[in-house]
């Protein structure tokens, strides 16, 4: 299949890499393309409308990738691959790919993290969010604790803000810098591309009543080394000859 450009230049390089290790998260504002967005829109409207008698189990949101040969293609795009291995290295491997569109009224979602080698952080797992047509803090908008992947809790919980503050938050500070921990909320244009460990604390809020659809897609790749427990691949697609994914769908 020919190969659309998906991204306009950037520069990942080593301070933004230490930025996206001393915070957690990393923000590419605008770094789709309109191309990208497009098909991107199209893709993520399709999977959207087969949510509803989707079957359980094998959800069109949570297999986003096996459900649609644009979102399929992007696993091994080039430019995606260059990106994940400025993060991870060049050893890569596949974890998910998952819809994250939130329609208006849709509530967002609680504090949580994600896991992976809580024991050894020289092996990590990095979410790369496409907010295709972007968010404001209050609509839909995604936010973070800067320095909380440092912790490497794949188990924080808060409802809210105010239970994260009372609850995991208390007392923390940053482990490099000292900084008390704080909440940090995002806007980004369309197109924001975001880069996050796996056990950052994030959370985002609720997409408001009249508001569009957010359309949003997470592809998800890690060193692999370690455990990654349960991926959400059938061992259909795992096997599945996709050019370019070559190594990168086994476990490890
Ligand atoms: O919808 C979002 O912006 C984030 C969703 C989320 O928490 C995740 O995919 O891990
Ligand atoms: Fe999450």
């Amino acid at each position: 299949m020919a190969q659309n450009t998906i991204f306009h230049n950037y520069t990942f390089g080593d301070q933004e890499r230490k930025q996206l290790d001393r915070d957690g998260h990393y923000v590419l504002p605008e770094l789709l393309t309109n191309d990208a967005r497009k098909r991107l829109t199209e893709s993520l409207t399709r999977i959207e409308s087969l949510i509803p008698g989707g079957k359980k189990g094998y959800e069109p949101n949570r297999f986003a990738a096996e459900y649609d040969i644009y979102l399929e293609s992007l696993i091994p795009h080039p430019q995606m691959l260059k990106l994940a291995r400025e993060v991870l290295g060049d050893d890569i491997r596949y974890d998910h790919c998952v819809s994250l569109n939130r329609p208006g009224g849709n509530g967002g979602i609680g504090w949580h993290s994600h896991s992976y080698s809580e024991d050894d952080s020289r092996y990590g797992l990095v979410r790369i969010f496409f907010y295709v047509n972007g968010f404001e803090k209050d609509d839909g908008g995604l936010k973070a604790v800067p320095g909380s992947h440092l912790y490497r809790d794949p188990k924080i919980h808060g409802a809210t803000d105010k239970a994260l503050r009372e609850g995991w938050l208390a007392g923390k500070t940053h482990l490099d810098t000292g900084d008390p921990l704080e909440i940090q909320e995002l806007s980004v244009p369309p197109g924001t591309v975001v880069l996050m460990w796996t056990h950052a604390a994030h959370a985002v809020t609720p997409r408001k009543p009249d508001s569009d659809t957010r359309w949003t897609i997470v592809y998800a790749y890690y060193k692999p080394g370690k455990n990654p427990g349960a991926r959400w691949i059938t061992p259909e697609f795992e096997n599945k000859h996709i050019p370019g994914a070559e190594g990168l769908m086994s476990p490890y």
